[in-house]
């Protein structure tokens, strides 16, 4: 992912590096180009608007232009524009409150929800030695229920057992008995998806939302979905008010524009994305990270 919009990028630094001093039009050209490369990259246009307005506001003061290397100086601009627009400081899933801490996964069908939440399970049983209850609260897809409970084998956590017949509702609830009972420390809740955002799947989410009062409502959006993943979480958040927001397929081709566009339309951080098929594919999103790897300084 970023490879196009790393590649643009770079070549304007190098051009802006190679110049000894820089007024103000060659800035006025590079952001020019900045612009362009984030627009083909998928970055939602208010995004892009205010993040060449911000470099430009700081690039154009004297002491840049002046400066030894304005050109490195520019540079460390954007950087620091990127991290603050990827959402400044990495930021980890929340479990600081009371045992059982519930995790709700939202999002579209085919995002990834199931496979994040069994790769999420694996990560917090071994890596922070809790203990974990799966639940699938997809009722609309036969197959999924049983798609959980393996993957919870494979994590060595424990799924919910399977009841036909039961609503989201009544699994989420039995879900949250069970983990008291059984002294959980997270009970993570896989939902259903759509294909498209539709009422009814905002509805029945929300309802388990307000019945178990999740510590994280987590988005899984899949990067390679591009502005369409814009829209998608503008949508949930709107309708649910999101923690937090976990990018899949990063390792695909995608453009990745929808990362960098992520927490200026939902506020909320990207805290965790998906880097493969395999369990154990999951990372902390980290924004100074992400923006060296898209300068091409990671
Ligand atoms: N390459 C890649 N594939 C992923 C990633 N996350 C999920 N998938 C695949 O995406 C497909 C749909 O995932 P699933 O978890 O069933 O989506 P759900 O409908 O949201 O529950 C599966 O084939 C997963 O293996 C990822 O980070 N990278
Ligand atoms: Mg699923």
């Amino acid at each position: 992912m970023f490879d196009t919009l790393s590649g643009r990028l770079s070549e304007v630094f190098d051009r802006l590096r190679r110049r000894g001093a820089l007024s103000e039009a060659d800035v006025t050209d590079a952001l020019r180009e900045i612009r362009l490369a984030l627009l083909d990259a998928d970055v939602a246009l208010f995004v892009v608007k205010d993040f060449v307005a911000n470099v430009r506001e700081k690039a154009i003061g004297a002491e840049v232009l002046r400066s030894v290397s304005p050109g490195q100086m520019v540079v460390k601009i954007v950087n620091d524009e990127l991290i603050a627009a990827l959402g400044g400081k990495a930021v980890p899933v929340n479990l600081l409150a009371p045992a059982p801490i519930p995790i709700l996964m939202v999002g579209l069908q085919g995002s990834g929800k199931t496979t994040t939440s069994g790769k999420l399970a694996l990560r917090l049983r071994t890596r922070e030695r809790k203990k974990v209850l799966l639940a699938s609260l997809d009722t609309q897809r036969p197959a999924a229920q049983l798609q959980l409970e393996q993957l919870a084998q494979r994590a060595e956590v424990t799924s919910l057992p399977i009841i036909a017949g039961q609503t989201p509702l009544q699994i989420a609830h039995r879900a949250m008995d069970t983990a008291r009972r059984e002294l959980y420390d997270i009970v993570i809740l896989d939902t259903a998806g759509r294909l498209s955002l539709d009422e009814t799947l905002m509805q029945e989410v929300k309802s388990v939302q307000m019945a178990v009062n999740p510590v994280e409502t987590l988005l899984v959006v899949d990067a390679m979905t591009g502005q369409d993943a814009v829209t998608t979480a503008s949508a949930f958040n709107t309708a649910l008010g999101l923690t937090g927001i976990v990018m899949t397929r990063l390792d695909s081709d995608a453009r990745g524009g929808a990362a960098l566009s992520m927490h200026a339309i939902t506020g909320a951080p990207i805290k965790l994305v998906g880097t493969g098929e395999k369990l154990d594919a999951l990372d902390n999103f980290d924004p100074e990270r992400i923006a060296g790897r898209i300068l091409g300084m990671g």
